[in-house]
């Protein structure tokens, strides 16, 4: 793909031009920052080019569009990712060089924008890369949070938060568009008017109002000239609003929408699978759906005019229920706005709204009050109890008498607003993320439904995007595997890469393969020497869990398999071991205590461990501070072992599993999420595949668990790991420390059965399975096969394949080609 933006010497002479006018320097003088900043804007400046061309051929094609509204947006960094999408890296990364500058110290300068808590905003990040390079016209709809995902910080073992100030710089990226704000409204109560023909008119009076101002970011497809946007929206108060507040001496009124506009978008909720039910929440869930909405109203009738054609053109995918009052909203303005009647309006919103569950975690599944609800959104809330009562009355007419049914289904029960079923009834699909996790839902979760309306559910397996995940995070390998393929077409198809399979037999490509693997590992030693202190051993085993911290991802189980180890070779020193490395990292939600305590856990037990001069350097962990996208880029390409341990059951997908896959990292896992279809395509014998099943955890659920003692009074390694948390071995004698730990494994809590993640009930098929790994890894070739056999089998797993899906099942998208010969630079 040409650009002539990117001949080396513009490229050079636009960097140096910006470095005078950004800070009145010469390149020799500034900082790497502002190298950064000079090198982003030279590269934003071809992206515009494109962002130009691509709005014009949308404006000609008029292509359908979808619209993915998500909460959560976890980019990583883009100059790097932008290069490469626009083919540019190496010549960049040449012109740079000859003016002294390295393009990885000057990409490390990017903070990383972390608009996202893990899977569902990496995901959704993903997406829009796909939605990109396959061509088709996509908004990703978001707010843009002053605060993203906190900073942690590693203090004496336990996790700190601080705030991640992301635009104190600036960012280069962004392209701030107020004309086309939009306002949004909150609070205060409808009035009804009748006009002159009869007709009722909803009228919100007394209510706060702020401003929604969009700043878009290029999402860059790759190598196709297509540019398409993130818009995610800042809150401004209302200007002229507060002038006239003063005039009348309404001082506090002026402060207070002040204060509305900077509290909307203050900060991201670090929550993951778990609703606080914060009024703040609900007014950013509505803020940014009311602005992505209207925008997408303003923009479609200025070119149709007639909006029952809305479904033709239009479509909004709601990522998990946050975006889920976009039904509403849709409703209000067909209604209030476009005086359009309930039935029309309510069969067009039916066809343009389409929901994705990522969770069957019941703490996840968003619930609201209605009193907040209806004090914050009172139009909208009217909106809802009206789709409530017809749905009812459905529900009563197709189960005559069962109440029960009702009791279960419908949205407003308990004084509730269940923002999942309000989902279901207004979407007209509702995917789940992995085979197995759909099938979940359907037989478990959302049976109820799934019964009542079958035709809506569907599967959409996750994908990840290889031009992230293995150019640039891994450009050696990437360069072997086209090297191996003889061309590049997997960047754009990875189905191409099951070509690898004919070199799982050549011995010389095999030991190609490990040595890239080895520089990677050698590449993270040299980060985790730097942020760390400790000195890991390129060649030991990798064994890495980098994930959110949650008891269902069960940190816990590897880590008291460690402990387990650790006893082991005290007890047995001349026992045959090969040494491992255990990497750590995740993020603890701020209020999730427990969680906390096993970060606290894992580098206590890393401490001993790590300084005990006797096991020489067998066993090593790590907890790697802060774990965000752009290290997770040099994690994945140096694992050799992929820990997805989830309690069968628990996790939707998980998508880490698949970066680790296609940087040739064997899964060590249980039959869950994405696990399932992992297993499916590499063979059950490149995996290592353990623990109870989905049935059977789900069985125990149904009768009441199971009982931990059984194991503990039988199992003495097991009970003498269990107890290690309560002896002080990893406390400095502090008996009391991991009492909560302890007792989470052993005893009923409250509501909480005891060992309801079944740690120990999977433990010893755990460490079977990680012997089995370990034996496996001691036959080097045999070894390497595994490897190559993991990343040649990742096919299946990229994003592309999965908007594909998307665009033929549920969207139905128009491609979209850009001809470069008509590109007028
Ligand atoms: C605060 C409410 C809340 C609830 C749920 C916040 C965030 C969530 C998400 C559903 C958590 C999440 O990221 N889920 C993950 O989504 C990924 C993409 O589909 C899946 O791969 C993971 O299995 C799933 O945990």
């Amino acid at each position: 793909m040409y650009n002539p933006r990117f001949e080396k010497d513009v490229f050079k002479r636009d960097v140096r031009n910006n470095v005078k006018t950004l800070f009145r320097k010469e390149v020799e003088e500034a900082t790497p920052q502002q190298l950064f900043q000079a090198v982003s804007y030279a590269v934003k400046e071809a992206i515009i080019d494109d962002w130009l061309a691509t709005q014009k051929q949308y404006e000609k094609d008029d292509p359908k569009t979808v619209y993915y509204m998500s909460m959560e947006f976890l980019l990583g960094r883009a100059l790097g990712n932008n290069l490469i999408n626009m083919t540019a890296y190496k010549e960049v990364k040449e012109a740079l060089e000859e003016m002294g500058i390295d393009l990885n110290v000057i990409e490390d300068q990017e903070p990383d924008p972390a608009l996202g808590n893990g899977g569902l905003g990496r995901l959704a990040a993903c997406f829009l890369d796909s939605l990109a390079t396959l061509g088709y016209a996509s908004y990703g709809c978001g707010i843009r949070y002053r605060y993203g995902m906190f900073k942690q910080k590693i203090r004496d073992g336990y996790q700190v938060e601080a705030p991640d100030n992301w635009l104190k710089d600036g960012n280069p990226f962004e392209l701030r568009r107020p004309e086309y704000a939009k306002e949004v409204r909150f609070g205060g109560n409808i009035r009804v008017e009748y006009d002159e023909t009869g007709k009722t008119h909803f009228v919100q009076e007394n209510y706060e109002s702020v401003m929604a101002i969009p700043y878009d970011y290029p999402i860059v497809g790759y190598g196709n000239h297509i540019v398409n946007t993130l818009r995610i929206w800042d809150a401004e108060a209302i200007v002229d609003f507060q002038l006239d507040s003063f005039d009348r001496g309404d001082y506090h009124k002026a402060v207070e929408q002040e204060n509305l506009a900077k509290n909307i978008v203050e900060v991201l909720y670090p929550n993951d699978n778990h609703i606080a039910g914060k009024e703040l929440r609900l007014k950013q869930q509505y803020f940014f759906v009311s602005a992505s909405i209207q925008a997408a109203i303003t923009k479609f009738k200025k070119k149709h005019g007639d909006i029952s054609k809305l479904p033709e053109k239009v479509t909004f995918q709601m990522n998990d229920t946050h975006p889920t009052v976009a039904v509403a909203e849709l409703m209000r303005i067909l209604l209030d706005e476009e005086n359009l009647g309930w039935n029309e309006a309510w069969d067009i919103t039916t066809k343009c709204c389409a929901y994705t569950n990522h969770t069957i975690m019941a703490e996840a599944l968003e619930k609201w009050p209605i009193d907040l609800f209806s004090r914050l959104l009172p139009r909208i809330y009217q909106i809802i109890q009206e789709i409530d009562r017809r749905f009812v009355e459905q529900v009563r007419a197709q189960y005559p008498g069962n109440e029960e049914k009702v009791k279960k289904m419908a949205i407003l029960m308990d004084g509730q607003v269940k923002m999942a079923h309000l989902a279901i009834v207004a979407g007209y699909s509702v995917n789940g993320v992995a085979k197995l996790h759909t099938e979940i839902l359907k037989n478990q979760e959302l049976k109820d439904f799934y019964q009542m309306m079958p035709e809506k559910f569907n599967n959409k397996t996750n994908g990840i995007t290889q031009r992230r995940f293995l150019m640039h995070a891994n450009p050696l390998l990437a360069d072997w595997v086209t090297e191996k393929l003889g061309t590049k077409e997997w960047i754009t198809d990875l189905s191409k890469m099951s070509g690898l399979k004919e070199w799982l037999d050549d011995e010389e490509a095999l030991k190609e393969f490990m040595t890239i693997k080895f520089k990677n590992k050698e590449r993270l030693a040299a980060y985790i020497k730097e942020h760390n202190g400790v000195e890991v051993d390129p060649r030991s085993i990798f064994d890495v869990q980098v994930k959110r911290l949650h008891e269902y991802k069960r940190q816990l189980l590897n880590i008291l398999h460690v402990m387990y180890l650790y006893n082991q070779i005290k007890d047995h020193p001349e026992m045959s071991f090969y040494p491992k490395t255990y990497v750590f990292g995740a993020k603890a939600s701020a209020g999730y205590i427990r969680a906390k305590e096993i970060i606290k856990l894992i580098n206590s037990v890393a401490d001993v461990i790590n300084n005990d001069r006797s096991i020489n350097g067998k066993l090593k962990v790590v907890f790697i501070e802060d774990y965000r996208v752009s290290n997770a880029e040099l994690i994945f390409a140096a694992a050799d072992i992929s820990e997805q341990i989830s309690t069968a059951s628990k996790e939707a997908s998980g998508t880490g599993n698949m970066k680790f896959m296609m940087n040739g990292a064997p899964t060590l896992g249980t039959m869950d999420g994405a696990n399932v279809e992992i297993v499916d395509e590499v063979g059950i014998d490149n995996a290592f595949i353990f623990g109870l099943s989905a049935d059977e955890v789900i069985n125990y659920e149904q009768n009441g668990g199971y009982n931990p003692y059984d194991i503990y009074n039988n199992d003495p390694d097991i009970r003498r790991v269990v107890d290690q948390l309560v002896d002080g071995t990893y406390a400095n004698g502090d008996k009391e420390m991991y009492r909560d730990l302890y007792n989470s494994l052993l005893n009923n809590q409250g509501g909480a059965r005891a060992d309801m993640y079944f740690i120990l009930k999977d433990f010893r098929s755990y460490a079977d399975a990680q012997a089995r790994a370990m034996e496996a890894y001691k036959d080097t070739d045999k070894w390497a096969k595994m490897a190559l056999k993991n990343t040649a089998c990742c096919g299946k797993f990229s994003a592309d394949r999965t908007i594909q899906e998307y665009v033929d099942d549920i969207w139905h998208l128009d491609h979209v080609v850009i001809n470069e010969d008509e590109l007028e630079y």
